[in-house]
């Protein structure tokens, strides 16, 4: 495995795992923003059952669920992602989406308010979006 000042190699991106906790919103600030499903299971084996924020947000989309780098977010295809009994808006309040578990049911929504740590995705090429 290829690891470049933090960051780790993986099918043709780098992906950062951060060692501080942020709000989503700082985090996404804080990340050239790239996060995708595609490579969940490099992330959440990853991640380890550590949870951290990605790139899934339904804030301000009128409740729908999108990834932040413009990927299209496929609803059938995601299923198998959410943990069991998620998402559920816990407090009707939860709005971003963090890795929670080390298996592939990993995702859960959660206030974008809470700081966790975060995964930064970015593009193998530097000069790439
Ligand atoms: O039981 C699942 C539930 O657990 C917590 O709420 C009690 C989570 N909240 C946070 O992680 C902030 C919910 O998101 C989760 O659905
Ligand atoms: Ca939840």
């Amino acid at each position: 495995q290829v690891v470049s000042q933090g960051w780790k190699y993986f099918r043709g991106h780098f992906y950062y795992f951060s060692q501080i906790s942020k709000t989503w919103y700082s985090a996404q600030q804080i990340c050239i923003s790239r996060n995708s499903h595609l490579t969940s299971e490099f992330l959440y084996r990853t991640a380890g059952g550590l949870p951290y924020w990605i790139g899934l947000t339904k804030a301000g989309s009128e409740g729908d669920w999108h990834w932040v780098d413009g990927t299209p977010y496929n609803k059938v295809q995601s299923e198998k992602f959410w943990i069991p009994g998620e998402p559920n808006n816990y407090g009707n309040n939860e709005h971003c989406v963090n890795l929670k578990t080390s298996a592939l049911r990993s995702w859960n929504d959660a206030s974008c308010d809470n700081t966790f740590l975060f995964i930064c995705k970015r593009s193998y090429k530097p000069s790439d979006p």
